[in-house]
């Protein structure tokens, strides 16, 4: 008793390096891997060499058979060249995107080797995530070892049953598993000229031969993972690929599978009938609204209304009234009227939009009125990480343009807390109010540190410069292979955002590089300028400034400041966009050791909601998470802790002793993030696993500086070597004035 496993790959390494994994640790007998790979969708050659290196490396683990498809392409094609290959007893489809949960294929086989089975069918789970997260979530533990096979697997449908499940949800050939000479006697093929709907013809095909000596089985446990991709720019799933001849294949599809089904059949044709005018409703309306969607031709509005025309009269009672007008609508070829039908249900739902959302109601005051007002020349609108305060690059682009020409221009600061204090008098407005978007539409200069909301429509006229908020240490949006604390969608979202901007601020060469791969993003608009938040640290009168901070937040002079200044952890947070913060330093033990010289500065990163001023107050802990702008605090500094934070590669520029808390750093690397740098071997300082670590490195903080001198000279000619203090003079006279 075997399985041919058969597994159509195109593209997606990754993807595919999990699905093999799972197959490895599935517990199988007798099995064979057949993989059918697509060489005429590749990006390119490397592409080839390096999958073709991987199987090799699968080889030695699996029995894998791998075959090309030459002068076809299409997963239709690539599953008919594999099961022509197939030679186990049974086969089952994968997709090289998804993998197995645990052992749930090899339980399927033990049901299948106990009877005489046509097919053993079983549950999917749909993830958006890869395997490694998938099976350390604590939710999965349900599946291992889930029960025994026999009251975990055995339930037996009859193919009605097997129908009405398989069409309420989405009809799909994958987590079957088929016998191979029963597939034989069907003589079914995948349809090769359907490129998205296949799965639909042949596994209506396969229902409608079954008869009842054909036994079909389903698992109850899930054992198959589905996955959603995140990464629908590079990677879409074939659900998710933009087409507009979907209309088309679908009916295609459908006539296909109608075509299989005995006359006698009628439960099978409702459900087929049904599973069409669910299709056609759900895409009926995008096929005149979007333009990357679905478009319904005149020629197949009619062979729809022909389909429909064909079905019975009890298929239609199970839709509601106005989508049964729709359908009608459809059936009697009657287009203006389904449009029209169509549009009143679309603007029924736009109005109470229009007037309950209050993103919808921006939207339609910005397409109506503010984006007809002339774009102000002279107007500059800043935001930095959000309207969360005045600092970072956008700060020193503002104090540049105010100090040399500040009678010229009129200054918009994005600020959620009205009473921070900002030189020159600008204008202030909250985020995400009307006023912002007045001045977002209207502003010829929009200067920003952090992304902008995903609705904003720029204008042509207006300038957008994306300054970013550091040198990336933790790997970014298309350099991540799962987004765990952002939306799900955040990679296409971060494309479509990104589109907007004119130019993206860089400060070094390295940032330069990994902008292009992890923002998808045109080098020609990145502009290597350094960092205006880092002209500060070149200033003449810095010791002044590091007093003046000191005196600010009640420090005595005569004290040495440690700043503490940690990142954010994707896995510990209350909501969305409000981090926890959890203190690692064992603050009683440190000031007991170090109290005499030295005091602590706790700067907390901006997503974090947590306040510590419970931590404070005891004449050696200080709060600098209020502070707006974290370049003083580097000046009042003697030595900087901090852990994943891009914070080191900017106080580099001092060239002051930086230590490294990394107490998480496996589960920060392997699992939260990932990294650019090694940090083993890169970062100018020492990395430290214990508060006792900690305090001992601050003790011969001489001998750290000592070890760590020709690493930090290295890092600082990589990394700072554009920052000589008119980093915002040349963003300013370059984008702004040139
Ligand atoms: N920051 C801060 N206080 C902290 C940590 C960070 O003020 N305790 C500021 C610093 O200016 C830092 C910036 O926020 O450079 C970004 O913080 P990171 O910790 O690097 O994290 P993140 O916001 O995820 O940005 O390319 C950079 C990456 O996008 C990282």
């Amino acid at each position: 008793m075997g399985v041919s496993i058969i597994i159509p790959y195109h593209r997606g390494e990754h993807f595919l390096r999990d699905c093999l994994d799972s197959i490895v640790e599935a517990r199988l007998e007798e099995y064979e891997v057949i993989i059918v790979r697509d060489v005429n969708r590749l990006n390119n050659v490397d592409e080839e060499k390096s999958i073709l290196q991987l199987l090799e490396w699968y080889k030695t683990v699996l029995p894998i058979r791998d075959f090309t498809l030459l002068d076809k392409t299409g997963v239709a094609a690539a599953r008919n060249l594999g099961l022509s290959k197939a030679s186990k007893e049974y086969v089952y489809f994968m997709d090289s995107d998804d993998y197995l949960i645990y052992d749930g294929l090899s339980k399927m086989l033990q049901v299948a080797s106990s009877s005489e089975v046509a097919v053993v069918y079983g549950t999917m789970c749909l993830t958006w995530f890869k395997r490694y997260t998938f099976l350390k979530t604590d939710k999965q533990e349900m599946y291992k070892d889930s029960k025994d096979v026999a009251t975990d697997m055995v339930k037996r449908y009859d193919v009605s049953d097997v129908a009405e499940q398989l069409f309420r949800e989405e009809v799909s050939v994958l987590n079957m598993l088929i016998k191979r000479s029963w597939l034989e006697e069907s003589g079914l093929h995948f349809d090769e000229a359907n490129e998205f709907y296949s799965d639909l013809s042949y596994v209506t095909g396969l229902l409608a031969r079954s008869t009842s000596d054909d036994t079909w089985i389903c698992s109850r446990s899930k054992t198959y993972a589905k996955r959603y991709h995140n990464d629908t720019i590079q990677y879409p799933s074939l659900s998710q690929v933009k087409a507009n001849n979907r209309m088309e294949q679908f009916l295609d599809a459908y006539v296909a599978s109608k075509g299989y089904i005995r006359a006698s059949s009628e439960d099978l044709t409702d459900l087929l009938d049904e599973y069409c005018c669910r299709f056609l409703l759900q895409n009926y309306e995008k096929s005149y609204h979007g333009k990357n969607d679905p478009v319904l031709t005149e020629t197949t509005f009619g062979a729809y209304s022909i389909a429909l025309h064909d079905m019975n009269n009890r298929v239609f009672i199970n839709f509601n009234k106005q989508q049964q007008q729709i359908l009608m609508a459809i059936r009697n070829n009657k287009q203006e009227k389904a449009v029209k039908i169509a549009n009143k249900m679309f603007m029924k739902r736009k109005k109470k939009g229009l007037f309950g959302n209050t993103i919808q109601r921006a939207r339609a005051l910005d397409k109506f009125i503010f984006r007809r007002l002339p774009i102000k020349r002279n107007w500059v609108m800043f935001e930095s990480f959000g309207g969360k305060s005045y600092s970072d690059n956008c700060k020193y682009i503002y104090e540049y343009m105010l100090r040399n020409y500040g009678s010229e221009y009129r200054f918009i600061w994005v600020m959620r807390d009205h009473k921070i204090v900002i030189p020159g008098n600008p204008v202030i407005i909250k985020p995400n109010t009307y006023k912002y978007l007045y001045y977002l539409a209207r502003s010829k200069f929009l200067v920003f540190n952090s992304r902008q909301p995903i609705w904003y429509n720029k204008r042509k006229e207006s300038v957008f410069i994306e300054t970013w908020h550091g040198t990336p240490l933790k790997k970014l949006v298309f350099d991540m292979e799962d987004v765990h604390s952002a939306s799900l969608t955040h990679k296409e979202d971060f494309y479509k955002v990104s589109r907007k901007w004119d130019y993206l601020l860089s400060d070094n060469s390295f940032s330069t590089e990994v902008f292009e791969h992890a923002f998808l993003f045109d080098k020609e608009k990145i502009v290597e300028y350094g960092y205006p938040r880092n002209d500060l640290l070149y200033a003449d009168n810095a010791d002044e400034i590091a007093g003046f901070v000191k005196q600010k937040l009640g420090i005595p002079q005569g004290k040495k400041v440690i700043l503490y200044a940690p990142t954010w952890r994707d896995d510990e947070y209350y909501s969305h966009g409000k981090y926890k913060f959890s203190l690692a330093i064992d603050i009683e033990q440190m000031k007991q050791r170090l109290g005499e010289e030295y005091v602590l500065l706790l700067r907390t990163h901006y997503f974090v909601v947590d306040q510590v001023d419970s931590l404070c107050g005891d004449g050696f802990v200080y709060n600098g998470s209020r502070y707006q702008d974290i370049t003083e605090l580097y000046l009042a500094s003697d030595i900087c802790i901090t852990d994943y934070s891009s914070v080191f590669f900017d106080y580099a520029n001092l060239k002051r002793p930086i230590l490294f808390f990394t107490y998480d750093l496996e589960k920060y690397r392997e699992e939260l993030h990932g990294f650019y740098i090694n940090m083993e071997t890169e970062v100018p300082g020492p990395l430290l696993q214990t508060n006792e670590d900690l305090i001992q490195a601050i003790e011969h903080i001489n001998d750290v500086e000592e070890t760590y001198k020709e690493r930090y000279n290295t890092f600082y000619n990589r990394f700072c070597g554009i920052d000589d203090g008119h980093a915002a003079e040349r963003v300013v006279e370059k984008l702004i004035r040139g």
